[in-house]
């Protein structure tokens, strides 16, 4: 069956940069793509790209894109055959899933089963030690009591972390580093845990000590076949909120890809997975590798597999929910090094606060090797109703050098105005000596922070630097360049700045 009948008709429950990369997906395929969309985002750039769209309700998402009876309800109306949740929102809840295929659609994800199994962190734990996967030693368990959680902590040595098992996003857990702290962390742990998940079940892990984060891209379809598209470094994060990813990792040799994909493979085969999903790891110094958690749904992240592997992951997710047989090699050696920036709408220099605005100008990088998967534009408003991420920019390059000077001058072209954004400590990051060596693990960054989020130039100098570049660029506009006069600037620093400078300048 090489030729399973295509949807000819989608609804994409999301909005945002991953509402418009899954319409890119539809029409590529040759599907007729429908948004949804609340109050907030009546004018927002997926909601004109797709064929056609509807209304959820006011900007809340609790009251709009979380509204998942009225968004099948809506598909239904409009004929849709297939949904894709994006990520996010109702990506991941198994109730949802389930009420998709019950209303007679498919869902573009995993089964509605495999999505609760690993949404238990200690069930997919148990899933992973039956299939032979490596996880951090630990129990599966829940703690009974103080006297429990001391002998279990004993009996692997501290320090130790005690972990939610309803859990995932790093709410509920607790690094014990002696036993006298173990009491009250447990206490803590559990109310943390209650509040976030209405399930205080608390178990132990022995604590991986600046470990990086590794995570494993799989695929597989309705008839058994289960392939891995190797891996991402996420270790550049902060507060368990992704900054910066790459494919492939310095950390991973070709063995080392093989074995964890074979892992996560393994994993996912556990839990009965079909379609897009990703296993995080935590590999430690010694290159040693430990199943954290799948992720159940397409990633953020995605893109940078997609430029190494020449796999295009959301036309497959349609595809293999449509039936079609994965016909992609076992394994696919990553060619090149994609380096992706989250550009969001937070303060570096103020903690990353959140900044709210109009967008009145923007200018995207191109050119060679440059993607940019974003979702707004001049007009767009940004609020605080959804997440502050704007866009990502991803680059590919033949070496990580490379790589790093292409997001470089990408970041460089980039202007957005009419709110802060990550734009400059991303800069900062792409010059940090320690990210050019690949000298990173997940604490890395929240160490650095000072340094990476400094304030920049006071606003005064910057002023004088515009007026000198409005006079340099209508001197340019005027007179012929003469040798003399166009040799002066030496450094690439210099250059960089000259060439920022002139962009604002003749905006
Ligand atoms: C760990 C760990 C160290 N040791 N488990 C964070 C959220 C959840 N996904 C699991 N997490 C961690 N589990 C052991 N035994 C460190 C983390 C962790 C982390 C993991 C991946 C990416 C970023 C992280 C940031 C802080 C802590």
């Amino acid at each position: 069956m090489p030729h399973a009948p295509m949807f000819r008709k989608l609804l994409i429950a999301n909005r945002g940069e991953i509402a418009l990369r899954v319409i890119r997906a539809c029409h590529e395929l040759g599907i007729s793509s429908v948004a949804i969309y609340s109050d907030a985002d009546a004018h927002a750039p997926h909601v004109r790209e797709a064929d056609e769209a509807v209304h959820v309700g006011p900007a809340p998402s609790s009251e709009s894109y979380l509204r998942g009876e009225a968004i099948i309800a809506a598909a239904k109306q409009v004929g849709a055959e297939a949904i894709h949740p994006g990520y996010g929102f109702l990506s991941e809840r198994e109730w949802f899933a389930r009420k998709v295929v019950e209303s007679g659609m498919v869902w573009i994800g995993p089964p509605a089963s495999a999505i609760a199994a690993m949404g238990s962190k200690t069930e997919a734990r148990r899933l992973a030690i039956q299939a032979g996967v490596p996880v951090v030693p630990g129990t599966i368990e829940p703690l009974r009591d103080v006297t429990d959680a001391r002998e279990t902590a004993k009996s692997f040595g501290y320090p130790v972390l005690l972990k939610a098992a309803a859990g995932g996003g790093g709410k509920g857990m607790r690094v014990v580093r002696t036993e006298s702290e173990l009491e009250s962390s447990l206490h803590a742990a559990q109310r943390e845990a209650r509040n976030a998940f209405g399930d205080d079940a608390v178990y132990v892990e022995k604590y991986i000590e600046g470990p990086r984060h590794v995570e494993i891209q799989v695929l597989a379809d309705h008839h058994g076949r289960a392939i891995s598209l190797g891996e991402r470094e996420c270790s550049i994060q902060r507060r368990h909120q992704k900054m910066i990813e790459e494919a492939p990792s310095v950390a991973v040799s070709p063995e080392l890809r093989r074995r964890m994909g074979q892992t996560a493979v393994a994993a996912a085969r556990a839990a009965g997975y079909v379609n897009a999903g990703t296993c995080e790891f935590l590999l430690d110094r010694e290159g040693s590798f430990y199943f954290l958690e799948m992720n159940t749904r397409l990633q953020v992240e995605h893109p940078v597999t997609e430029l190494v592997s020449g796999v295009d992951l959301v036309q497959w997710q349609i595809r293999i929910a449509a039936g079609a047989h994965l016909d992609i090699p076992d394994v696919i050696e990553p060619s090149g090094w994609a380096i992706e920036c989250r550009i969001t709408s937070e303060d570096p220099v103020n903690g990353f606060l959140p900044s709210t605005g109009r967008i009145s100008f923007m200018h995207l990088p191109a050119g060679p090797g440059v993607r940019w998967d974003g979702g707004i534009e001049p007009g767009s408003s940004i609020g605080l109703h959804y997440d502050s991420l704007l866009g990502k920019l991803i680059v590919w390059a033949e070496t990580r050098p490379q790589a790093i000077e292409r997001m470089r001058r990408a970041l460089h072209e980039l202007r957005i105005v009419g709110v802060e954004t990550s734009r400059e400590f991303h800069l900062r990051v792409m010059d940090h000596a320690d990210y050019r060596n690949g000298a990173v693990n997940i604490q890395w960054l929240e160490q650095r922070l000072p340094a990476l989020t400094r304030a920049p130039i006071p606003e005064d100098e910057t002023r004088l630097a515009a007026v000198a570049a409005a006079l340099l660029a209508h001197r340019d506009r005027g007179v012929r360049p003469t040798r003399t006069g166009e040799s002066r600037v030496t450094s690439h620093e210099n250059d960089l700045w000259r060439r920022a400078a002139r962009l604002d300048a003749l905006r």
